[in-house]
């Protein structure tokens, strides 16, 4: 199938991708898949309105009944996997499995919410009060805004609305630019799944879910609207920067998930083995596009020699070519900025004493309008400037170290935190690793890499990474509000401290 017919499929009218303002082009080859409606600030103004009279209604059905929403939208995904997921590569340029990986992040997350719907719960508390009862509910929020980045273009979005839609919530959804035709068939699904749910017999107000395409004024419209209680942005530092003091400013929500510049240790017991596939897949997968890609490796310098000749010879063979046909591991870049942010990184680390292999651009005969580049590996002195700025491309840095302190010291000392690792068999490192003063990130994996998280554990990271935390564990609570309730079963009214107040 075409794309047209991908997005016809997947239950999106060609009104929807024809005529439109914003162009969208295929990283693949440069072209065209379609041209989308913009909305205007007006427009994304109206939706939050809607979004926030449905809310009334939604916060008031019960949180199972919302999650049989949710489990309608899982089997809509499950239905539409491969088609979603082609559409994911088509638009954003993921090799076959990603696409699929990704699709099935959001059939897993709608699973966890199902599941939670039937769990959203408080505590009780003692109360020092005799005849009393304390405790805390957790109640629907409000309206809940996304924002999502081109590299995962679907399952950000999921991640956040399953939790959202069971917790009572409604959502508004500003994609990015690069990629609103998944966005377009992510929301077509969901109102298949809504129109299933009515038919069902369960009553639902319309407007639960809202896409609006368009740029940086629509955003902004969003993000200043006072009826979005929560606005839940995954993308650059620079976005967050942006975001982050409009939203408090009105003293709303924010959830950031923002750069990494995530490493990995590898010490002396490590089995390189492991090391060696666990850091190809961190460092190329998903063409270095991904906030967990893995962009340092920080090796003992009793193994860091050869540690690193069996990286680079790993890396020359990544198969790079269209990620639609079988066997290529390595896509595009999403597009010319993208080669050329990695271009400029490559000339900072050559001019901050690092040794290049790989990083040319690559295919360009056969793709002269879309953007491949050879996977790059750079052994530097030490870890200057360029290291600890994430370039979002397949670049990889390799540093060495002599104490567990000191390469703990260097995977600490950059302005992000999301993810990290250590390829260790020694258990002492291991934990020293996960302790307080090991890592200072929201992921600290021990032999993994730092990407491919699973939706169970809470994803996000601290520092420039924003300090949000999405998906699973008690990631629920960013998209309710809290309630403490005393409750006086008594005759008397005692006050708390034992403060007396009687005439
Ligand atoms: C992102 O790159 O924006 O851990 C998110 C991972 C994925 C999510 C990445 N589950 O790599």
């Amino acid at each position: 199938m075409n794309t047209s017919e991908l997005l016809n499929a997947l239950g999106v009218p060609s009104s929807a991708f024809t005529g439109g303002s914003l162009t969208v082009r295929s990283p693949i080859d440069g072209a065209q898949l379609g041209a989308v409606h913009e909305a205007t600030a007006a427009e994304m103004t109206a939706a939050v309105e809607r979004a926030h009279a449905a809310f009334l209604q939604w916060r008031n059905v019960p949180a199972p009944k919302r999650g049989e929403l949710v489990r309608l939208y899982g089997e809509e995904l499950r239905a539409n996997k491969a088609n979603l997921a082609r559409l994911v590569s088509l638009e954003a340029g993921k090799v076959t499995s990603e696409g699929e990986g990704e699709v099935q992040e959001m059939i897993d997350i709608c699973d966890f919410a199902v599941g939670l719907s039937r769990q959203l719960h408080g505590l009780t508390i003692a109360s020092e009060r005799p005849g009393h009862r304390m405790m805390e509910q957790y109640l629907p929020l409000g309206v809940v805004g996304i924002i999502s980045a081109f590299n995962f273009p679907v399952a950000v979005w999921a991640w956040n609305s399953a939790l959202a839609l069971v917790a009572g919530d409604t959502c508004v959804w500003k994609p990015s630019e690069k990629t609103p035709l998944t966005a377009l068939a992510t929301q077509a699904l969901f109102d298949k799944a809504l129109q299933r749910y009515i038919a069902a017999g369960h009553a639902a107000p319309a407007h639960l879910s809202q896409t609006l395409n368009g740029g940086a004024a629509v955003g902004e419209a969003m993000v200043d609207h006072p009826k979005v209680a929560l606005v839940s942005a995954t993308g650059s530092t620079r976005m967050g920067r942006a975001v982050g003091p409009r939203v408090a400013a009105r003293f709303g929500r924010c959830l950031l998930e923002l750069g990494g510049n995530n490493a990995i240790i590898v010490t002396p017991s490590a089995d390189l083995d492991l090391a060696v596939r666990g850091i190809l897949f961190g460092a190329y997968g998903t063409a270095g596009q991904r906030c967990t890609t893995t962009r340092r490796v920080i090796a003992h310098e009793s193994i860091h020699d050869e540690l690193v000749a069996r990286l680079d010879r790993a890396r020359a063979q990544l198969k790079i070519g269209s990620p639609v046909e079988p066997g290529n591991l390595i896509g595009p870049l999403i597009d010319k900025a993208s080669f050329d942010g990695m271009q400029a990184a490559l000339k900072a680390a050559r001019e901050q004493g690092g040794e290049v292999s790989g990083g040319d651009r690559a295919l360009a005969d056969t793709y002269p309008n879309a953007w491949y580049a050879q996977p790059a590996l750079v052994r530097m002195p030490s870890q200057t400037a360029i290291v600890k700025h994430e370039t979002f491309a397949p670049i990889l840095y390799t540093l060495k170290y002599k104490t567990l302190d000191e390469a703990i010291a260097i995977q600490n000392d950059v302005p992000q935190g999301l993810s990290s690792a250590i390829f260790t068999n020694d258990v002492r490192e291991a934990e020293a690793f996960m302790a307080a003063s090991g890592s200072d990130c929201g992921i600290a994996n021990v032999n993994i890499g730092t990407s491919g998280a699973e939706i169970g554990g809470a994803f996000g990271g601290e520092k420039e990474t924003g300090g949000g935390r999405e998906s699973g564990s008690d990631a629920w609570k960013a998209y309710m509000r809290r309630t403490t309730n005393t409750v006086n079963y008594s005759r008397e009214l005692p006050l708390a401290q034992g403060v007396k107040f009687d005439i």
